[in-house]
């Protein structure tokens, strides 16, 4: 069925005449329908990627396209005076994710249906996802986000399963999202849920009854976990994820006649971070009550499960206190214990033991120790937890430790997000490009084409028009499109130095005062989210504001310098931002950004990194060369050993550096206690002065020298048009279809 033949049984009347919203529901009819047409991926050994984030974003234009149907249906709209476009807008973005971890877990998916691989996606369905970010007086405020609406891309299953906690039981239901690939088959998402739970629970912004599990499991993704309330309904949430999970892939292995004795040759499990750890557990159990012996059990299970480690940040290596989970999850312990035990008994080494002397259980090694692969997410990332953070266990087992740089879909994130770029590139090589990404390597042979170079800068020209206009009106923000767009967005946190950001502004704020201007205006854009809990994090985004107001009522410095911050920065956003950007901003500590991969979105839409080297940042260097991207700073080898000699004092930076004085001082300024509050200004300003735990401070003048060079090569029109088009040329190795297909050749083996 068509567009018209669906508007008219839905509505009867003529998509001319009916509402936005009407149309995108019966797009929405259409593209469910269409996919249910579409055959499943198969194969004997079939995937489960479990993961607490699935931040997929809105769906309606990426179906459209991976159906290949956006032209037509966007023709046949317009030919009705309709625009897909404000159609697009009707569409609720869902909060299923908090950053880069769930936006990569979606990119998977993508490329797992567009390869034809055997895997599904398994996780939550979280009514008010992450939380709607609202400012008021320079500060955040965090409000539900509500996406599930009566119409949506859910489809509600047949499927429930009872999930055993401590002294209650609840009932499950599996919604499934259809997950279209490119030109190819689906495969599925599925997110369970509780039946009762209750919205109404939440009252003032996201607060709820935290220990009122059966009405509260699944509000909200990452519920505060501030208190030991919160952090236990956080385990009960990935106990509800795991179960479930575990439960459906025993169902469906015995549906295809599989043994349970063989269950690792019908299925792989990824386990996403370390909130699914505790599927290994649950599946032994699972087993044993099906009679497999528990030696048995374990062996099946560690052949079964891979793990893929995101980060080195201990905060993020979760480790629950035994009596949390005899709490909630009593049945898990003795099996806990067994492990634990085994591993003991093996190893003389306490820092390998999966419960430590506090008595808590180290989840990253319960999937170290049984599970078949450990993999980091970026070359670098990798060297790290071999050759420091998990040394202790790459001595074990080396042979289990790979890694598998990150990816990300290019359906999404070019075809989708800037069809225009996608366009000029389809005029110059062709249209391979959008089935095998490594094409897009023959741009290389026009880097001294002007013709070229000027149409791709008509291009980015046009982008950042439109970033304009859309920011006018969805958030009443006036940029000049004449000027640098600087952009760095990505999750708030101090190691992603989005505070050396805002010190470069006030360094810049205090230059322009002192006559030095730039030769073309800068705006200086951040999107962010803090976690409720995380003070320092929102410490930062006050700062950031307050500059922003500060910098926009101040006559001598506002015609050459902007600070935004864009409200409630989601996926939707994202894909307006990334083709607008000129530079983008990379800037972690080097050896504390796992990977990033909002560095190669912008890459693959044209702009010019600085940044350190970090993550995936160093392999985009070693591609495009030193005269394509601004790298600064210390490397990870300095660093860490500032880590293990403990020798790092921010207050001597500050001290001995009359620049990094003038900015940090700033901070705590009369003219920002105009704008901002004391408390948070003053609790910032003592941080760096006597913290400054990820290092800010020494990197700075590097920073600034560094700033400095890439707005002047800015200026080089032609010159810039070529980095940037050696940018997009060199980002096929960072497509998540490329990576996908490592982790089948090494891992999953589907
Ligand atoms: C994390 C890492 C990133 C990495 C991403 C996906 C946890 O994402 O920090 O370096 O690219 O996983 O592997 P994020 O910080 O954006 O939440």
């Amino acid at each position: 069925m068509n567009v018209q033949e669906i508007v008219n049984n839905r509505y009867g009347k003529g998509i001319a005449q009916c509402s936005n919203e009407e149309i995108y529901y019966a797009l929405l009819e259409m593209t469910k329908s269409m996919a249910k047409e579409k055959e499943s991926n198969e194969g004997k050994r079939k995937l489960y990627y479990i993961s607490a984030e699935f931040l997929i974003g809105k769906l309606l234009s990426n179906n459209l396209i991976n159906l290949g149907i956006y032209e037509e249906v966007k023709q046949v709209l317009a030919e009705n005076g309709k625009n897909l476009a404000e159609i697009e807008e009707v569409e609720p973005e869902p909060s299923l994710g908090n950053g880069g971890l769930g936006r990569l877990a979606a990119c998977f998916l993508d490329s797992i249906a567009t390869l034809g691989l055997n895997g599904d996606g398994v996780g939550l369905n979280y009514h008010y996802g992450l939380f709607k970010q609202v400012f008021e007086h320079n500060l955040q405020h965090e409000e539900p986000n509500p996406w599930i609406e009566k119409e949506s891309w859910l489809t509600k299953t047949n499927v429930t399963y009872p999930v055993q906690f401590g002294g209650f039981t609840l009932q499950s239901r599996l919604y499934d999202i259809d997950v279209i690939g490119y030109e190819n088959r689906t495969t599925k998402l599925h997110l369970f849920d509780v039946e009762t739970v209750d919205e109404s629970l939440v009252g003032d912004g996201i607060n709820f009854d935290k220990e009122d599990i059966a009405k509260n499991l699944t509000l909200f993704l990452y519920p505060d976990d501030s208190d030991d309330k919160g952090r236990i309904l956080r385990v009960y949430q990935q106990y509800f994820m795991v179960s479930n999970a575990a439960q459906l892939i025993i169902d469906e292995t015995l549906a295809r006649g599989g043994d349970l004795h063989k269950l690792n040759e019908y299925a792989a499990i990824q386990i996403n971070d370390t909130h699914p750890s505790m599927v290994i557990p649950e599946l032994i159990r699972l087993l044993m009550q099906r009679g497999i012996l528990m030696d048995e059990a374990i062996e099946i299970v560690s052949k079964t499960c891979a793990y893929t480690n995101h980060t080195i940040l201990a905060e993020a290596l979760e480790k629950w206190p035994i009596h949390f989970l005899e709490k909630a999850v009593p049945q898990l312990l003795p099996i806990i214990y067994e492990l634990n035990s085994r591993v003991v008994r093996k190893y003389d080494d306490k820092s390998v033991a999966i419960i430590d002397d506090e008595k808590r259980v180290h989840m990253a090694h319960m999937d170290i120790h049984y599970g078949y692969s450990v993999n980091g997410v970026a070359y670098l990332h990798t060297e790290i937890l071999k050759n420091t953070e998990l040394n202790n266990f790459y001595k074990i087992y080396p042979e289990k430790f790979n890694n598998k740089t990150n990816g990300i879909t290019f359906r999404r994130w070019l075809l989708h997000c800037n069809h225009e770029l996608a366009d000029l590139i389809e005029s110059l090589i062709g249209p391979g490009f959008k089935k095998d990404a490594m094409e897009l390597e023959k741009l290389g042979a026009l880097v001294d084409d002007a013709s070229v170079l000027q149409r791709l800068l008509d291009v980015k020209n046009s982008r950042k028009t439109e970033l304009k206009d859309y920011l006018a009106k969805t958030q009443g923000i006036v940029l000049d499109d004449n000027s640098i767009y600087d952009i760095q967005i990505k999750r708030l946190h101090e190691y992603k130095r989005q505070q050396m950001n805002a010190l470069y502004v006030i360094h810049k704020y205090f230059e322009i005062k002192a006559g030095k201007k730039p030769t073309r205006p800068i705006t200086v854009i951040f999107g962010a989210k803090a976690a409720p809990a995380y003070v320092i994090a929102k410490d930062i985004i006050h700062l950031i504001l307050c500059l922003s107001e500060l910098i926009a009522n101040d006559p001598e410095v506002s015609p050459y310098l902007k600070v935004v911050m864009v409200e409630n920065y989601n996926v939707t956003l994202a894909e307006k931002l990334i083709p607008a950007a000129d530079i983008h901003e990379q800037i972690s500590l080097a050896s504390k950004e796992a990977s990033g991969t909002s560095n190669m979105k912008f890459m693959l839409n044209g702009a010019v990194a600085i940044g350190t080297m970090d993550g995936a940042n160093v392999e985009m260097h070693q591609f495009v060369g030193d005269d394509n991207i601004y790298i600064f700073g210390e490397s990870s080898e300095e660093v860490i050993k500032h880590y293990e000699k403990a020798d790092y004092v921010s207050r001597s930076y500050y001290e001995n550096d009359a620049n990094i004085k003038r900015a940090v001082d700033f901070i705590v300024s009369d003219e920002m206690m105009a704008v901002g509050c004391r408390e948070n200004l003053e609790r910032l300003y003592n941080e760096l002065l006597n913290k400054d735990w990820f290092m800010t401070l020494p990197d700075f003048e590097d920073y600034v020298a560094t700033k400095e060079r890439i707005y002047a090569d800015y200026e080089d029109r032609m010159a810039w048009a070529k980095k940037m088009l050696i940018n997009i040329s060199k980002a096929g190795f960072f497509s998540s279809d490329r990576t996908i297909a490592q982790y089948n050749e090494d891992i999953w083996h589907l």
